[in-house]
């Protein structure tokens, strides 16, 4: 434990836990031990005091009524904007549109941009890795268009070839949908020489940024992606809000993706010309308090530090697999380098639910099934998988106690 403490003295997890009420919960009279966090985190006490800030004395509707609420309200949801703009490093705030999640945002390109762009023949590349929310609104406007997806393929051990991603980009392809992170394997995917790739032949790239965002520092003009997307409630943000970054010129050439109030500039029965970026693609009253709330959960990132937190869970991943790596049976799923905040693992002969009951009763929350990534689960010949994944908040004690339960656990079933 002592390299582990003298770690957790530099980084001070403790007062980053302090700050995260729900913590202090202790499930079955047990210490509340929270893996679960690639579904979502958990949130701090900075961002329930913003939303409930709001809420109790600047709630109005924004962008419509000129009063004294409704200017403050639309101040503190734009203000939450710049925010995210710089947290990604976006050239400007027009090119940050909320939406209410990953899935969100992703529907919104696969619907906008690739109804328009997409023809018969076109090819639409994704990963065997891919969450659902990045496959199925890809199959949906490929129905509609004519357009194939392909699938960069993993190598038969499961590992991830570059040369094989790159070779599944070609002259067809219009669009890369590709988790940054994968929420199985860890893996963080180089996308920078695909990005590369895709632009050589005049592909479109979306990041899937879900399980990148809260891990990984995240500059979008460096990575040079055409779409960035991720979730506000996995970066200690609130539920119902996300973000879909796009490069300017690409959210302009794009149609609207729902229609109604804000998106518009002036409606006529015979015809309705649009709003400007972003608010083309914000039809509807928007997600304010969970806006500010992001935005508060993004300087509270900042007020620790993406590399501090990056470096800190990556002494919590290096410990969780070599421990695992010790039980016998177990196989843990992708890459031994190059993960984040990620470890999935299957137990000879143990049912993953039977060990995620089993261990909730120990008060560890961790996660047991396909993780919306049945592709993946099918590639393995498995239907599920158990997950443990951390954050900024976990420890090397919660780790060495979660994975001894699932040592004891794994005794008592087998
Ligand atoms: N993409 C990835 C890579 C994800 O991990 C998730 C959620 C999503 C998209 C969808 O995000 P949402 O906020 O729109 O639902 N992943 C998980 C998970 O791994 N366990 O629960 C949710």
């Amino acid at each position: 434990m002592n390299s582990h403490s003298s770690v957790q003295t530099a980084y001070g997890v403790t007062s980053v836990r302090q700050q995260f009420p729900i913590l202090q919960q202790t499930p079955y009279g047990k210490p509340l031990v929270y893996l679960d966090n690639a579904a979502t985190t958990q949130k701090p006490q900075c961002v329930l005091d913003a939303m409930t800030e709001y809420y109790t004395t600047i709630h109005s509707n924004v962008h419509r009524g000129i009063h004294y609420l409704s200017e403050r309200a639309t101040a503190a949801f734009e203000h939450a904007r710049d925010i995210v703009c710089r947290f990604i490093g976006a050239a400007g705030r027009e090119e940050v549109v909320f939406t209410r999640g990953t899935t969100d945002s992703i529907n919104l390109v696969a619907a906008s941009w690739g109804g328009a762009n997409l023809r018969a023949g076109d090819q639409i590349v994704l990963s065997t890795f891919e969450h659902h929310s990045n496959i199925v609104p890809w199959q949906l406007v490929a129905q509609r268009t004519g357009a194939e997806l392909r699938i960069i393929p993993l190598e038969s051990d499961g590992s991830f070839s570059l040369d094989r991603a790159l070779d599944t980009i070609t002259e067809r392809t219009r669009i890369v949908a590709i988790a940054h992170v994968s929420n199985v394997l860890g893996l963080i995917v180089p996308v920078d020489a695909i990005i590369e790739r895709a632009h050589e032949v005049g592909a479109l790239v979306l990041l899937d940024g879900a399980q990148a965002i809260a891990h990984c520092g995240v500059d979008v003009q460096k990575l040079d992606c055409d779409f960035y997307v991720f979730s506000g409630h996995k970066v200690y943000g609130p539920t119902g809000i996300g973000v879909l970054y796009g490069k300017r010129a690409v959210l302009e050439s794009m149609p609207p993706y729902q229609g109604g109030g804000d998106m518009i500039r002036r409606v006529t029965f015979e015809r309705t010309t649009y709003n400007d970026l972003p608010y083309k693609f914000e039809a509807g009253t928007p997600p304010i308090a969970e806006a500010v709330g992001l935005g508060r959960a993004l300087e509270f990132v900042q007020s620790i530090g993406i590399e501090q937190i990056e470096q800190w869970e990556g002494h919590l991943i290096e410990q969780c697999t070599q421990l695992l790596e010790r039980i016998e049976g177990v196989r843990i799923l992708g890459p031994r380098t190059d993960r984040a905040a990620v470890v999935s693992f299957v137990c000879e002969g143990v049912h993953p639910h039977d060990i995620a009951t089993i261990l909730d009763r120990e008060g560890i929350a961790l996660r047991a099934g396909h993780h919306c990534a049945q592709p993946l689960m099918d590639f393995f010949s498995i239907a599920a998988s158990s997950r443990f994944s951390v954050a900024a908040y976990n420890t090397p004690e919660e780790i060495e106690y979660a994975v001894r339960a699932l040592e004891q656990c794994l005794t008592l079933l087998r």
